[in-house]
């Protein structure tokens, strides 16, 4: 969070974590899309030439008042190959609210978890309280046939039964806009006890 008070502006950080293909990059895509142009900037993605996230993507947008202040969503990706853990690292600084976008493949149950851990990970070392921090999770790719039923997903981080869970196709658009409005109705809760 950043407020600028000058210009009563409130900066509020949302990342779209999770493992590489889950469809992070669609969510953003499906939102720039689907969001009237004076309401959102541009989006800027820097990717490789196979379409693969490469440092990260954004997209800003400007919505609602929280006490007197404007605020602007800022919603990066991270880039989902392993290798790039680093960059996962420093696209978490600063993150007011965490949208987890788990594929919801049989084959992807691995990936899923050890992404999962390695976020936990990331902002307990950022000194982030977990258990109260706002990280939205979301089924990405409910589309595809043969998907994994939603109790083996569940089953798959050990969830608590009161944690709610978002099914998506970000491909279709289903359940995109449910996850964002959630993460920044949650994060807007949070900054609110501390300003
Ligand atoms: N069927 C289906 N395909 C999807 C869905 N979401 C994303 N995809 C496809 O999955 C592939 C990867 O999607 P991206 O959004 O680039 O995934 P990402 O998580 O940003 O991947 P990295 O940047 O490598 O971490 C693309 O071919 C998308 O079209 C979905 O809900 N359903
Ligand atoms: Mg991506």
């Amino acid at each position: 969070m950043f407020i600028n008070w000058g210009l009563g502006e409130l900066n509020l950080k949302i990342v779209y974590y999770g493992p590489a293909l889950s469809g992070k990059t669609a969510n953003l895509q499906y939102i720039y899309a689907n969001t009237p142009a004076n309401l959102r900037s541009e989006m800027v993605s820097l990717k490789t030439q196979q379409d693969r996230t490469l440092l990260f993507d954004f997209l800003q947008l400007e919505m609602g008042k929280v006490k007197d202040l404007k605020p602007k969503f800022k919603l990066y990706t991270v880039p989902g190959q392993v290798y790039y853990a680093a960059s996962r690292r420093l696209i978490l600084q600063g993150v007011d609210g965490v949208v987890f976008v788990a594929d919801s493949q049989a084959g992807r149950k691995v990936d899923n978890v050890e992404s999962w851990f390695t976020m936990e990970q990331h902002l307990i070392e950022m000194r982030y309280d977990i258990t109260t921090f706002p990280i939205i999770v979301q089924f990405n790719k409910r589309d595809i046939p043969h998907s994994l039923p939603i109790a083996q997903m569940r089953q798959q981080f050990g969830f608590e039964e009161s944690r709610r869970c978002f099914e998506a196709s970000a491909l279709r658009g289903d359940g995109v806009f449910e996850t964002l409005k959630t993460a920044m109705t949650q994060v807007v809760a949070q900054v609110q006890q501390k300003i």
